[in-house]
This record gives C-alpha cells, structure tokens and sequence, in this order.
C-alpha cells in the first residue's frame, strides 16, 4: 500500500492534469457539457485510465468507464461528472473522479478482487441545455429519448446534431450489472466546513422542480406613455421574483429553496419599456409536499401579477426530480467505516442535485460529502482540499472492502 504522501501525490498530478482545461478569462473554468471542453477532460480521464493499464471505454452516450474488471460480473460504480457550469470551479464533479481513480489504484496494489468502475457522466449540469444529469439520465433510464430530443445548447447547437456528429445514440441500452453506485463530491454548503467535519454521508438528495417563465407585456415608448398605461413586463418580473423568494424563506424550515438564476429582459434598451421578460426557476427540496406548496404558491403569483399589470405568464416545466432517499443501509454502513477510520463525519442531506439521483433507479446508492472551502461552488473560488478528497476516497475504499 503506497503511503498517504503518496497517494496525495498522485491525487495532486490527476488534478493538475485536468487543471488548464477549459479555463477562461475570469479565473474559473469553463467546461460545458457535450461541448469539445468536456470532451477534452474526457480523453484525459481516458488517457489516465490507460496509464494504470486499465481498461477503458466510452458508452452510447459520451460517459467514459474506466475499470479493473470489465467481464460482465455484477461491479461497484463510482461515479461523477466532469462537466462545470459557465465560469465554475475545478472539485464540483471532479473530485468524484479523482477519488474513483486512486481507489482503482489502492485496488490494484491490494490485489481486492472486486470488479469497480469509475464512470464520468456527460453534462450532468443544466446550464448547457437546461437540463442536468443526462448522460447518466440516458443510461440508466431516468431520461428517455423524447426527454432530451428537442433541446439545444447555449451556442444554438441541437443535441440531435451533436449526437449524430459523435456518433451517440439517445435511446441507448440501459446500464447494467450495477450491484452499488457510489460519488464522493464536495458539500456545495457550508455545514461540514462549519462544524469542522471531514465527511458528510448524505440521506436524500433534493429534487428539483425547474421551470422557464415567458412574460408579455407591452415594448411602448419610455418617455410618452404616462406611468398609469403601462404593461411593464420587467416590473412584472421582478414583483415575481421577490415573491418567490418569499415563497421559499416561507418554506425554508423544510429544507426547500427557490432561486430566479435566469432573466433575459427584452430589448433590453434605455428608452423601452420591456415587453418581454424571460425568466429562469429553480426550486429544490427534499419535501414533496413543500415542494407543492411552493409550487401553487408561485402559480397564485402569476395569476395575481398579471392581473394587476395586466402582463401575461407563460409556464413551462423545464425538469422534475421527485427527492431521492440514498440507501439506507450503505449509509450505516459508510459511517461505520468512517468511524473505523476516524474520519468523523455526519448524516446530511444534499441540496444539490447530482448523478447519483439517476443511479437510484437502477441500483443501491449512497453519496460522501466533503468539505469545500466556504461552501463556495459553482465559482471560480471553488476550493477542496487534496486531503478532503483521500479521506472521502479511504471511507468508500474501507466501503468496498467490506463488501468483498
Ligand atoms: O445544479 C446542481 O444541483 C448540480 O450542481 N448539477
Ligand atoms: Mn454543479
Ligand atoms: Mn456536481
């Protein structure tokens, strides 16, 4: 077993290897899903696996495996995703990654017969089509073909196109052999980093309910129409969205948030009043019927608002994950072994969503948090330690020696 210098050691050169992908002006990367920059850290994920002599391969829809069995037993996956949202950190997925590689290597050098996998799943965030988790959607049956047809990317690209160019397929054949799913992935909160906690072992991961809202009201001239005959959509929109934001401090006592993260105003010029405003939702929660109180709170909203500024609302469901509850017996079982190790930990949910909420469907699955600097994610200041990411590696790895 090399020794923990070491291991940090090649922690340290994996990461560097995917480090200048994808970077940009601002400091942060940007590596959007099924775009050549995700493609890109997937060949070095590939080049990695090869490195170890392990095997590797790439599936129907773009997700790269990399394995020390790949006969057709029952294995274990461990998994993530490789993609960031615009301007984002380098540990959001990737650390998920990086752990699965150096337990693959602790495997090897301990001779532990049991076939794992490391799997990276495309574009598992939104902000490329609108629509997260697909790679790991497509496969295991999350999200079928007429779920992801229609959808196009910031750059206008359509995922038909892109699939067709790469060769993929949007009604690929189901995963299988999939005994247990396991991601290691930072918190994305501050609790552990707050209560100086190394792990986190996570009990449900929240579902969230994603919406895009057109507004009309009327483009008129700024400066002749009188403030009393206006149809102002941008007014509209932000009475909207502190409503929501309301709706959610409402509900936060039950874990639930809700966040406006897009809003397009349309013409967007001075001497306009807008006509058009396009907004972005996002509500999450581990509490369906929190969920849905929200969820009608928002509708009385619209109805509301548009009578009294006499705009229109458009609503479209953009996504919908009921919560998913991890298994509750790996979730013991991880904490034993965290407490084995002396690593301490504690049981938490996740307001993120991730690729485990489509593992569930398929297999038993358990997620291990760890701490990052702050809470911050989805920044450029995104920060984990190398540390953080060997002590969540050894709780899954003690995990799986268990189950030999
Ligand atoms: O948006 C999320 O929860 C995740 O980062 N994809
Ligand atoms: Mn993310
Ligand atoms: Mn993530």
């Amino acid at each position: 077993m090399a020794s923990r210098r070491e291991d940090v050691q090649y922690l340290e050169y994996i990461f560097s290897q995917f480090y200048d992908i994808g970077v940009n002006s601002y400091g942060g990367v940007t590596r959007l899903g099924y775009t050549k920059i995700e493609d890109e850290m997937h060949d070095m994920f590939k080049d990695l696996g090869e490195e170890e002599n392990l095997h590797t391969y790439i599936d129907e829809v773009g997700n790269t495996f990399v394995a020390n069995d790949i006969s057709n037993k029952e294995y274990y996956l461990i998994g993530s995703h490789l993609d960031s949202v615009v301007n984002g950190g380098r540990y959001d997925g990737v650390v998920g990654v990086l752990a699965g590689l150096l337990i693959l290597n602790w495997a090897k050098n301990d001779n532990l017969d049991i076939p794992i996998r490391v799997g990276a799943f495309r574009c598992e965030e939104s902000s490329n089509f609108g629509k997260c988790t697909i790679g790991s959607g497509l496969i295991t049956g999350e999200l079928k073909r007429d779920d992801v047809k229609g959808l196009v990317s910031k750059t206008g690209r359509s995922i038909i196109e892109i699939f067709n160019s790469k060769g993929y397929n949007l009604s690929p054949k189901k995963i299988e052999n999939v005994k247990q799913y396991l991601e290691l992935h930072i918190e994305q909160g501050k609790v552990l980093e707050e209560y100086d906690i190394k792990a986190g072992i996570v009990t449900h991961i929240a579902g969230p309910r994603r919406f895009e809202i057109c507004i009309y009201g009327e483009a008129e001239h700024s400066g002749a129409t009188p403030m009393d005959m206006r149809s102002d959509a941008l007014c509209a929109a932000s009475e909207f969205v502190l409503e929501l934001e309301k709706l959610g401090r409402k509900e936060a006592h039950r874990k639930s948030v809700t966040t406006v993260g897009v809003l397009n105003n349309n013409p967007n010029v001075l001497n306009v009043i807008p006509g058009e405003v396009n907004l972005g939702i996002d509500i999450r929660g581990i509490d369906i019927n929190s969920l849905d109180e929200i969820e009608n709170g928002m509708n009385e909203a619209m109805k509301r608002i548009s009578k009294e500024r006499n705009v229109k609302f458009f609503l479209q469901s953009t996504g919908r994950f009921d919560p998913v509850k991890m298994s509750t017996h790996m979730q013991k079982k991880l904490s034993e072994c965290s407490e084995k190790l002396r690593i301490s930990h504690k049981v938490m949910p996740s307001g993120a969503g991730h690729d485990a909420m489509a593992f569930t469907r398929v297999c038993d699955t358990a997620m291990v948090f760890i701490p990052c600097y702050k809470g911050i994610s989805h920044n450029k200041s995104e920060f984990s330690s190398l540390l953080s990411i060997y002590d969540g590696a050894k709780i899954i790895y003690e995990y799986l020696k268990g189950e030999k």
